[in-house]
């Protein structure tokens, strides 16, 4: 049945009740609320194997993962990312003591454009950390030809990417690290969260210690650490979604598929230009022709109650307290003129074809 409910940009998917109130009678039996506790562990070891990535370190959310890595890493300098992304990004690498510098994205798969990096790095250089922007994968294999080079570590913001894979494996696994949120709005959450991969083991221990006060298993402080633990109860709301992980990769995907058909080719609205066939259909991003066309769309949209969403809106080079001075007018350009339409799992196909009818109705 089409929804007469406000339809949003995405909805939660929360697992049935019961399944997450058998998960909470374990921890309550346990007395073990967070400091690593089985539910976390088993989050973990279930996410290692699901998604087939090096490890994964549960966090408290998306944000203190990229914040664990660059601890991790010993970074120190200038961090080079994109301004076509959340303000976690490059709050973060500030946060850290870095300085973030901007490179300009893709106007077609909206990521880092790999040929404008070099041009960025210099004797200040550390590190380089490209978006998996909307869950679409990276040209990790160019970047990492690109970091090799020069002698660069690699943090992928990889917030959008659970169960993104590049040439069939997790994209998870490039780079030094991959940092992903597991906030409500993602594939899978346990409301707030994140988790951090690292292929080196010793990466991933001192990521293991900053996360809990860069406590050792003795109690000793032995590396630069913060709070950033996932507590048992949001835990095991992330052990609760898990069995309907790949439903939701199915059904984002044929959501994905109707919009783009009903969409693409359309005049007056391109579509991400998705690199190989791994994406997860995080979002469903439009880039339409222009920002007035793009205001109407919204209006009409919003007018018959429904919400999408300008990710990522206004570009980071916009806001004083994120620019670096470097300029990216392909990111200035598209963060105005893009949309992000409704995409989750309870969302009806009904609904799909009616924000399709209003969009086209709309166009030139
Ligand atoms: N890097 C990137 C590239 C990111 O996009 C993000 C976060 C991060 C790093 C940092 O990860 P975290 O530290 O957050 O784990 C949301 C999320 O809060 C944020 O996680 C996400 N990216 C960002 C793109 O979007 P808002 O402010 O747009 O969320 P909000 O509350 O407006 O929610 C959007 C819609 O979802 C609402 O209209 C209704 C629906 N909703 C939302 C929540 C939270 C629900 O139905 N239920 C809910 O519980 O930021």
């Amino acid at each position: 049945m089409p929804n007469s409910d406000p339809i949003y940009v995405t909805r939660p998917f929360i697992p049935p009740l019961s399944e997450y109130q058998a998960l909470l009678e374990e921890v309550w039996a346990s007395n073990i609320l967070t400091n690593n506790g089985s539910m976390t562990q088993r989050l973990e070891a279930e996410l290692t194997e699901m998604l087939g990535c090096a490890s994964f370190t549960a966090v408290n959310n998306g944000t203190t993962a990229i914040q664990l890595a660059i601890k991790a890493l010993e970074l120190k300098g200038e961090i080079i990312t994109t301004p076509f992304t959340w303000i976690a990004t490059v709050g973060a690498i500030k946060a850290e003591g870095c300085t973030p510098r901007f490179c300009d994205i893709d106007p077609g798969t909206l990521n880092i454009d790999v040929d404008k990096i070099e041009a960025l790095i210099d004797a200040n250089t550390v590190a380089i950390m490209p978006v998996h922007v909307f869950g679409n994968p990276c040209d990790v294999e160019r970047i990492e030809a690109i970091a090799t080079k020069h002698k660069l570590k690699v943090i992928y913001d990889a917030a959008h990417a659970l169960g993104t894979t590049f040439n069939g494996e997790s994209v998870l696994n490039a780079g030094d690290v991959s940092a992903v949120s597991l906030h409500a709005t993602k594939l899978l959450n346990t409301a707030e969260g994140g988790g951090c991969i690292a292929t080196n083991p010793e990466v991933r221990a001192k990521i293991q210690r900053s996360r809990n006060f860069g406590l050792d298993k003795k109690a000793i402080v032995v590396d630069d650490g913060v709070n950033g633990k996932l507590s048992e109860l949001h835990a095991a709301m992330g052990l609760a979604g898990l069995p309907y992980f790949s439903d939701i990769i199915a059904d984002r995907r044929d959501k994905y598929a109707r919009y783009a058909v009903a969409l693409g080719r359309r005049q007056g609205i391109a579509l991400q230009h998705l690199h190989g066939d791994g994406c997860n259909h995080m979002y469903f991003p439009i880039v339409l022709e222009s920002e007035a066309l793009l205001l109407r769309v919204c209006d009409v949209l919003n007018a018959h109650n429904i919400f999408p969403r300008r990710y990522f809106y206004p570009s980071l080079t916009q806001y004083e307290s994120s620019a670096t001075g470097d300029p990216a007018p392909i990111a200035d350009d598209i963060a105005n003129r893009i949309l992000c339409l409704p995409l989750y799992f309870d969302l009806a196909l009904e609904d799909i074809e009616r924000i399709c009818s209003l969009i086209i109705g709309e166009l030139p």
